[in-house]
């Protein structure tokens, strides 16, 4: 554990292991790098030697930053139990400090040989904390399997398939295998041969070179790449991307200069491919965003559509947003789709664990991240399923194709944006129609800096503050002035800032209710 003098801790440190794992400043993140290579062996070891992963991404953030995050042998998140140690860790400065909690923790375990599989963004700093990572898992005596450049979910992917060999192959090669061929099996059997062209945004990231490989392999996906530039990691995320299009609610940069094509779908990638939404232009050139609540609405009127085709089989379907879900979205859900909707503060994980309760657990947060989880119960019954008629076997054999089709580990644009097109040629929608299922409802996103951003505590899924003291009920004062008003204030789990969401009838009113909940704030 010599190798720890390599990566000196700054002194009196605050790392946190957030949402999103450990994220700051690329260059603050070598002694965290190291130690998540030593968090990642112990969990290996803690579970018997199973296949963990760590991702180097910091996902939409600024080229200059980066982040360290590790994945559970069947692709989830990091157990929350884990997270007080991994602070702990991370926080460590001196080495005998370090090599008390490591070797407390070992204590706990059996001698058994850990094995961590790696990969990381286009980012500059990668290279360099991927040798830190490595030596962490080396100081354990682990094994790795470093897979260079992937997205998130490509890890994620291929992480499940060391520890379940029915998932898939565990290559980035058997990534691709597994989606054309589960793509070409659905269109095939509903009468069709490609998927309809969409341009994709990704960020100058590590999207782009997927879909290009991707591309280079088949031909019934039809991905058009724009911002699409590796070769500069300095423009990653910049003007471009998932995350500016869903703040901004504008068209990337690019495209605001060329000028897009009215009615032609588009969609954007974060810097690690890990979430997605979708927009066009309309008839009277107004941006239109079909956001994580569109994609979730789609993908439920399609899968609720096949099962009502097989009514015979019973399952229990439901769908998980946050606060930040549009209301217009939750109320075209319960009263137009008819399907219960459940609410968990932000963060993956947080819906992921629901959505398991659920045979069909359909998740999205509104900025993209998401995906659809199917439950044993979905694919026995459907697979013991005795079709009546050649409609019906089509309809369950689509439905068990969805489960390899959407990635089951993880949120994954590159899936779910699949998804999106199967969705649209087999529910026979177009764009307009899509963006029609309902209007939303002004609303603003507000970000203000605080003094102690922690002193914000909340409960219900984030809706209602407990601490400041009183600070929620002069919120409910004001939000009940507005027709349909809505508003909730909750501190960021990735930056030092303060969260305020406001939405209204109108978007003036909008605008006036999330002024006065931000000054109440500040
Ligand atoms: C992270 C989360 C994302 C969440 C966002 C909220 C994962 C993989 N990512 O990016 O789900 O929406 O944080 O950020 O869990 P905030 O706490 O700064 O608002």
């Amino acid at each position: 554990m010599q190798s720890f003098y390599t990566y000196p801790t700054p002194p009196d440190p605050h790392y946190s292991y957030g949402t999103a794992g450990f994220r700051y400043l690329g260059d603050q993140l070598g002694s965290v790098a190291f130690k998540t290579g030593i968090i990642a062996a112990l969990r290996s070891i803690s579970t018997g030697g199973k296949t963990i992963g760590v991702v180097i991404t910091a996902s939409h953030n600024p080229p200059d930053h980066n982040g360290v995050k590790i994945v559970d042998p069947m692709g989830e998140m990091l157990p929350q139990d884990w997270e007080p140690f991994a602070n702990q860790l991370a926080n460590t400065v001196s080495f005998a400090e370090f090599e008390k909690a490591v070797n407390d923790r070992l204590a706990n375990y059996k001698d058994v040989t850990p094995h961590i599989v790696i990969a990381r963004d286009t980012r500059s700093s990668g290279p360099r904390l991927l040798k830190a990572v490595i030596d962490g898992i080396l100081a354990l005596k682990g094994k790795y399997t470093d897979f260079g450049k992937l997205t998130t979910p490509q890890l994620h992917y291929i992480t499940r398939c060391y520890n379940d060999k029915t998932f898939g192959q565990p290559s980035e090669q058997g990534y691709y295998d597994k989606l054309i061929a589960t793509t070409t099996k659905i269109l095939q059997i509903n009468g069709y041969t490609k998927l309809d062209p969409i341009t994709v945004d990704t960020a100058n990231g590590i999207g782009g070179d997927q879909l290009r490989k991707l591309d280079s392999i088949t031909d019934i996906l039809n991905f058009h790449v724009i911002n699409g530039d590796t070769d500069h990691p300095d423009r990653l995320n910049i003007d471009c991307g998932a995350d500016y299009v869903k703040t901004n609610q504008k068209l990337p940069a690019v495209l605001q200069k060329e000028g897009p094509e009215q009615g032609h779908l588009y969609a954007s990638f974060d810097g690690d491919a890990d979430r997605v939404v979708c927009y066009y232009v309309d008839e009277s050139d107004k941006f239109r965003l079909l956001d994580g609540d569109r994609i979730a609405t789609l993908l439920a009127s399609l899968i609720g559509g096949l099962l009502k085709k097989v009514p015979k089989i019973k399952l229990k379907v439901g769908i998980v947003q946050t606060a930040y879900a549009n209301g217009s979205s939750t109320e075209f859900i319960e009263s137009k789709l008819k399907i219960p909707v459940y609410f968990t503060p932000t963060g993956v994980k947080h819906l992921h664990q629901k959505a398991l309760e659920f045979d069909v657990g359909i998740y999205f947060e509104a900025n993209g991240h998401g995906t659809v989880v199917f439950s044993p119960n979905y694919v026995k019954q459907l697979r013991d399923y005795q079709a009546a008629d050649e409609e019906e076997k089509k309809t369950v054999e689509t439905l068990l194709l969805l489960v390899d089709l959407i990635n089951q580990a993880v949120g994954d644009s590159i899936c779910d944006l699949t998804a999106v097109l199967v969705a649209l040629k087999l529910t026979k929608k177009s764009v307009y129609s899509w963006g029609n299922d309902y209007k939303e409802l002004p609303n603003r996103l507000y970000k203000l800096s605080v003094k102690d951003r922690f002193l914000f505590k909340t409960t219900d899924a984030e809706r209602r503050l407990v601490s400041p003291k009183g600070l929620q009920e002069k919120i409910d004062e004001v939000v009940g002035k507005y027709e349909k008003g809505r508003s909730f204030v909750r501190a960021s789990g990735t930056e030092d800032a303060v969260r305020v969401y406001a939405e209204a009838s109108g978007t003036e009113e909008c605008e006036r209710l999330g002024k006065e909940v931000c000054e109440l704030t500040s």
